[in-house]
């Protein structure tokens, strides 16, 4: 264990190193809390004035010798995950990283990525966390808007060298000072298990209002965006989602879904699961063969995946061997659950469900433990915080009639003023009085829940009469013959756009024809504009890097589909 009790080190052999640090606190392009809902979130007890580093000093201290962490390598108790957070920051500073540069960190569901996190979050340096997924493309324009000084990678994962995709982002971007690889680091980098050195007098810690990490938007136009969040508004959406799901130190959470991204990292995820002693498994991905046979092993209680995954585990559950009854909660989130599919989870993997309905920007919605089977099948949850403010607009900004579909607008204590380092995009992006504009479709029910219809974006504009194509796909997943729908526009002379709807058959010698859909949906009460013009059938369909369904691939390959 380290000598030192707080975030602040004792050791002193390079005291003076940072004498001229600032802390992050200045973080340039990082859109502040207004300081009267600073000060609000602060007497509420919403921001407690921790930051990530102190905290996991606290839980070491509390529990030092039980399990934080498995992964493939082993288990790491948290005074191990304490000790090699500081010895990583000291390793960091050796590198000369120093507090308020930017870090992008790009590494799979490994104890490395959490010793990362960790060890960056004491030093006040900044992980702009990206998804193993992500190539040139998003890394060299993260990586540049953040001016990063670092880049943490893989050696190779799924086949694919990280460290080729480093030489490469290297070139284009100036600021890339050290590639760190976790694994055989090649020439021109550093292995991850050298940037260790005994643990350092580290400059003054970050402040708990200061960014303590940077997560990558998961928006489908134009190039992503990174989203800071502070200690103060991180450590809340962790520890609120954690009491959502009632987590105890006897929980064992399982990240399936990449740990970059903020459903598997805090919602509750592994901070969360962290913050009550419990243990994270961290899995590889979420393919059934890997990720049951780690329910079996590590009694996992809790995981949390996207649609087509909660889909796909409810068709294998029941033929694939193994004792996996210690699972209680499955998590659904990302995208729309249909609520044919939300239905069968249940029976399927007897454990309760829960729909997350969340963004990377903050608010969450999540159903909870005591709302009816009904509610949990059709809603996606109601707010997490009592102090997220949710405003639902039309077209003018002007609030719709209650149980009206509308735009979502949201402000609170999690959710952020700005994205960071876009000062004309924020300008849209938020209303002056500090909402985020999410560009989701939804209506709220009497109960406060709130059910996504669909994106703006995703609203097919047919001959001036909108259809929202979630709200089709729900329907279209409701009929027998069909496991999976994806609604998109197909431009047409006449009207503008129609409607194509893809669907993935549920036996693939037997798909559906669009005369049976047209009764099918009429039978439902559907207004016949709503229908689908056309449908193609597809094998499967094409996944962001977080596994939700890539409806801009798809509309790319719509025209080579056949049509049903
Ligand atoms: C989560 O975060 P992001 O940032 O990858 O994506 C956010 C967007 C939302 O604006 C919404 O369009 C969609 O993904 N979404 C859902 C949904 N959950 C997210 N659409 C329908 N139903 C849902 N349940 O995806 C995310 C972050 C934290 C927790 C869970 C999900």
């Amino acid at each position: 264990m380290p000598t030192s009790t707080g975030d602040t080190h004792e050791k002193a052999d390079t005291a003076g190193q940072f004498a001229d640090a600032t802390g992050t606190g200045s973080l340039d392009g990082f859109v502040p809390w207004p300081d009267d809902a600073a000060a609000r979130y602060r007497a509420a007890g919403y921001w407690r004035g921790d930051t990530l580093g102190a905290l996991l000093r606290t839980w070491a201290g509390a529990w030092p010798e039980r399990t934080a962490l498995v992964d493939a390598a082993g288990r790491t108790t948290y005074a191990e995950l304490d000790l090699r957070a500081d010895r990583t920051a000291a390793g960091f500073a050796g590198l000369g990283v120093r507090p308020g540069d930017r870090v992008v960190v790009q590494l799979p569901n490994t104890v490395d990525f959490v010793v990362v996190l960790f060890a960056l979050a004491r030093l006040g340096a900044v992980p702009a966390l990206c998804l193993p997924a992500h190539r040139a493309h998003e890394i060299g324009h993260l990586a540049a808007l953040s001016e990063a000084v670092a880049y943490v990678i893989p050696d190779t994962l799924a086949g694919f060298d990280h460290r080729e995709l480093a030489r490469e982002v290297r070139e284009r971007v100036p600021s890339l000072r050290h590639v760190v690889v976790a694994g055989e680091p090649g020439p021109d980098a550093v292995a991850l298990a050298d940037v260790d050195a005994a643990p350092v007098a580290l400059p003054p810690g970050p402040r708990p209002e200061d960014v303590a990490l940077l997560l990558v938007s998961g928006g489908t136009t134009g190039l992503p965006k990174l989203i800071p969040r502070t200690h103060d508004d991180y450590a809340y959406n962790a520890r609120a989602s954690a009491e959502v799901c009632d987590l105890t130190e006897d929980d064992v959470y399982m990240a399936v879904l990449p740990a970059a991204h903020n459903f598997p990292l805090a919602c509750p995820g592994i901070l969360g699961i962290l913050g009550v002693g419990g243990t994270a498994v961290l899995a590889p991905g979420p393919s059934p063969d890997q990720a049951f046979a780690l329910v079996e092993r590590e009694r996992v209680t809790v995981t949390a995946v996207v649609p087509p995954v909660a889909d796909l585990w409810s068709q294998m559950w029941e033929w694939e061997p193994g004792d996996r009854s210690s699972l209680r909660l499955l998590q659904v989130g990302g995208a729309r659950l249909p609520a044919a599919l939300a239905r069968e989870l249940t029976p399927a993997l007897d454990c309760r469900v829960q729909q997350v309905f969340g963004m990377a920007e903050g608010l969450l919605n999540y159903t909870r433990t005591g709302d009816s089977d009904e509610i949990v099948a059709e809603s996606q949850g109601r707010p997490l915080s009592p102090d997220d403010e949710v405003r639902i607009v039309d077209g003018d900004g002007s609030p719709v009639a209650e149980g009206e579909v509308g735009e979502l607008l949201t402000r609170g204590p999690y959710t952020i003023r700005g994205y960071y380092r876009v000062p004309d995009h924020n300008a849209n992006a938020f209303t002056p009085d500090g909402f985020y504009r999410s560009g989701d479709l939804v209506r709220r029910l009497p109960s406060g829940h709130l059910v996504v219809e669909g994106r703006i974006k995703e609203v097919v504009n047919r001959g001036g009469e909108g259809v929202p194509a979630g709200e089709l796909e729900d329907h279209l997943t409701a009929h027998p013959k069909i496991r999976q729908a994806a609604v998109i526009p197909l431009p047409d002379r006449v009207l503008g756009e129609r409607v194509c709807a893809i669907l993935v058959p549920a036996d693939p010698a037997d798909p559906p024809t669009l005369p049976e859909l047209k009764t099918f949906l009429a039978e439902a009460g559907l207004a016949p504009y709503k229908t689908p013009d056309t449908i193609r059938i597809a094998a499967a369909f094409p996944r962001t890097p977080v596994g939700k369904i890539d409806k801009r691939s798809l509309a790319d390959q719509a025209n080579a589909l056949p049509t049903g």
